[in-house]
């Protein structure tokens, strides 16, 4: 296929010809990159001057991989990887890949069918297909067994994670580490050997090591590391035949497997929160250069298990924290919590004692909140109660320096009330972190009413340089991600009330993929934490006090996993044994209540529970407290541990359809969101709402 496109410059050094991929902002394996390397491999082998060939990435990478938006094009149209990499297999002329930056998937196995390859120190090299559902499709699972090792190239596919340019060295994945200019390096190394023959080919290589227990070992720990993932299987049978086979057999059922991952659900859901992770980066009318606060000092308010993990995060990125309690026993407490969290993970090995105690010596706690004054961002983290909230925000309000940030982790409360107590609410915004905060990598980032732009975009560039996922809400009943679960543990309930088993309940979650359903994920949070909220809310309502079944538990003392009871039993601290006192009080309730229990098959579980999140998933854009649907799936795969190969719960629902989404939630007595019935009334989806939306 010739489109006329060519993203590849083509320069002389010599008798070295130079060509330049040039197409920002990753040179990703688009349209136009396979014709202009063609066109430059014509030259070389045409034009007799031509003694060898440097590949080089313009600007700040080598390739990064195929172009990940080309997946879904007829073949016809895509990109030819396969046929780039073929010419350059046993190429006539030396050819020489010179990285910088990246060399990932389709761009290290450019590289790999290279002659050589050369790169610059902290260059990373890997073949992160399987992140995306698939596996290396262009000879990675052939040619990389054959230059690290069996073992090595095991690690490396399954992981998807990448190895820099200095442990390539020693791996023999690259042939020099070019110290100064990498052209330069590149074009001398490629000039020294313009005579080598024969010329190396790594697929004449043998690929090392590759004993059957390594297999076995490899197929049995992708059980566990990628839980109901499709692809990983088929990169350990591939790099197998690797060992087994003939490059050219292993080669044309690499081809053939590749296409088959390419056109699963699972790669379109992992693919979609790939771009869906990006996009909630970027927020519609917010243009790119509002200025922002510099973030140099953070102050925290509460040193409890949320102050404490949201204060590591500012403390691995280098920026001091001051942290505030009220008693100096809850303050030793709180930075115990923090040194022996460092400390474990040293004792992992990484991290060093000195890295400890580097972070430890950035954290400077205090009983006077008036040691915040020189905080450019003050997150309260408190005890989810209003008043205390607004007491907090007027004193912080008379004490922050003018252009401080004043945040708060408020998981469920109105942002908007708590900004209205200061007289600078357009520096108030919502950081809502996720528990344990160190870890989570989830960031809601609640936009209240009078919050200024430049607020909102320091609070998003902060979210990127702590490592989180930020993706902006609006204000409204615990935001995106605890609304909606608010409605999937309705759901639940009801289910129990109906006759489903709790335990039945969370395993039609699993069977989904999530590590936890809705019954142990509300042990884990503290079953008193919904008792409050309903009580508080029956108050305000002025109704009775609740007496749901799970209020019987609560009330019988069970709270959940920190009282070792709750819904379930936890026998040995952590893990959930189905409870006959649970049993035996719903069977009370269901009595009490005239209900008559019914079997509920694990697909009618597992259908309620999704849509009921999709459900209010619907409502939530439509409303406008989401941007868009890919930023709830963003919030539920990094906030709520749903499988990222499901795409999250509105691509699951994309996937299924949503007029059947519709039809089940109707079957299953819940009212469709008025957005979702008129996407399945016109047959569209909610990512033709995403884009219908981004074109304004
Ligand atoms: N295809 C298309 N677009 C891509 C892309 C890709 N491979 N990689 C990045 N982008 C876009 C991205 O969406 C964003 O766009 C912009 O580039 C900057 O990215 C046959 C089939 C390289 C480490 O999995 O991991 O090869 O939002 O914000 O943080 O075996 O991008 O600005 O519009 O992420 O500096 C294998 C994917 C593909 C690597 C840079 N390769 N990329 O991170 O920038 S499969 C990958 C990354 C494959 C073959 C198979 C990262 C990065 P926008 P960014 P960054």
């Amino acid at each position: 296929m010739t489109t006329g496109k060519n993203l590849v410059d083509q320069t002389r050094d010599g008798e070295i010809l130079i060509l330049t991929i040039q197409n920002p902002p990753v040179n990703a394996f688009s349209v136009g990159v396979p014709e202009g390397l063609h066109a430059g491999l014509d030259v070389a082998e045409s034009d007799a001057e031509v003694r060898a060939v440097v590949i080089i990435g313009g600007g700040r990478t080598f390739v990064a991989g195929a172009d990940i938006r080309t997946f879904d094009l007829p073949r016809e149209q895509s990109p030819d990887l396969r046929g780039v990499v073929n010419r350059l297999d046993g190429f006539s002329k030396p050819v020489v890949a010179a990285i910088h930056g990246t060399a990932l998937g389709g761009g290290l196995e450019l590289a790999l069918a290279c002659t050589y390859r050369v790169a610059v120190p902290g260059a990373q090299l890997g073949l992160p297909e399987v992140k995306l559902g698939v596996l290396p499709g262009a000879g990675g699972t052939q040619r990389l067994p054959r230059v690290v090792g069996a073992q090595k190239a095991l690690e490396m596919m399954l992981s998807g994670n990448p190895v820099k340019a200095e442990e390539a060295g020693t791996l023999g994945l690259i042939d020099e580490l070019v110290d100064g200019d990498l052209l330069t390096g590149a074009v001398a190394f490629a000039r020294a050997h313009t005579d080598t023959t024969p010329l190396p080919r790594v697929s004449e290589k043998t690929a090392e090591g590759g004993s059957p227990e390594l297999f076995a070992a490899a197929r049995d720990g992708i059980k566990k590391t990628h839980k109901g993932q499709y692809s990983p299987g088929l990169i350990v049978d591939l790099a197998e035949m690797a060992t087994r086979k003939p490059f050219a057999e292993g080669y044309a059922e690499e081809g053939r497997l590749f296409m088959q991952a390419k056109d699963s659900p699972q790669s379109r859901g992992l693919r979609h929160i790939f771009f869906a992770e990006r996009e909630a980066g970027k927020i519609a009318g917010l243009d790119k250069n509002t200025p922002q606060t510099e973030i140099r000092a953070a102050g925290i308010i509460g040193a409890g298990t949320m102050g404490g993990g949201i204060a590591m995060n500012f403390l691995n990125v280098g920026i001091p924290v001051t942290i505030v309690e009220t008693t100096q026993e809850a303050l030793d407490r709180g930075l115990g919590v923090v040194r022996k969290n460092y400390e474990n993970t040293a004792k992992k090995g990484r991290m060093s004692m000195d890295d400890v105690e580097k972070r430890m010596g950035m954290l400077t706690p205090t009983l006077n909140m008036q040691d915040l004054s020189g905080a450019d961002i003050i997150i309260e983290a408190v005890f989810e109660n209003m008043d205390v909230k607004k007491e907090i925000f007027t004193r912080l309000d008379a004490i922050a320096k003018p252009g401080a940030i004043l945040a708060s982790n408020t998981s469920t409360l109105d942002v908007n009330e708590i900004a209205s107590v200061t007289k600078r609410p357009e520096s108030v915004i919502g950081l809502h972190f996720f528990s344990p905060a160190n870890v989570m990598r989830l960031l809601e980032i609640v936009r209240a009413d009078k919050t200024s732009d430049s607020v909102l975009a320091t609070g998003m560039a902060l979210a990127k340089r702590i490592k989180k996922v930020g993706v902006v809400v609006g204000v409204c009943d615990g935001f995106v991600g605890n609304r909606m679960v608010h409605h999937y543990g309705d759901e639940a309930r009801k289910l129990a009330e109906e006759g489903a088993k709790p335990q039945d309940v969370d395993a039609a979650m699993h069977s989904l993929g999530l590590p936890m359903g809705p019954f142990e994920m509300s042990d884990m949070a503290g079953l008193d934490v919904g008792h409050l909220i309903r009580q508080h809310q029956a108050k305000v309502a002025g109704q009775p006090k609740p007496d749901g079944w799970l209020d019987r538990i609560v009330e019988a003392g069970r709270k959940g996993q920190k009282t070792q009871a709750g819904i379930y039993n936890y026998p040995d601290g952590r893990r959930p044994v189905p409870a006959e006192s649970t049993d035996e009080l719903l069977s009370t309730y269901r009595q009490e209540k005239g209900l008559t229990p019914r079997e509920v098959s694990q697909d009618e579980a597992t259908r309620r529970l999704t849509y009921s999140l999709v459900n209010e998933g619907a409502q939530i854009l439509d409303e406008g407290i989401a941007q868009r649907s890919s930023d709830i799936d963003v919030i539920y795969v990094y906030g709520y541990g749903f499988p990222a190969y499901r795409g999250g719960p509105m691509k699951y629902a994309d996937e299924q359809g949503l007029g059947s989404v519709m039809a089940d939630l109707e079957k299953y007595g819940q009212t469709p969101a008025p957005l979702l019935k008129k996407l399945a009334e016109e047959g569209r989806t909610f990512a033709d709402w995403d884009k219908e939306k981004a074109r304004g």
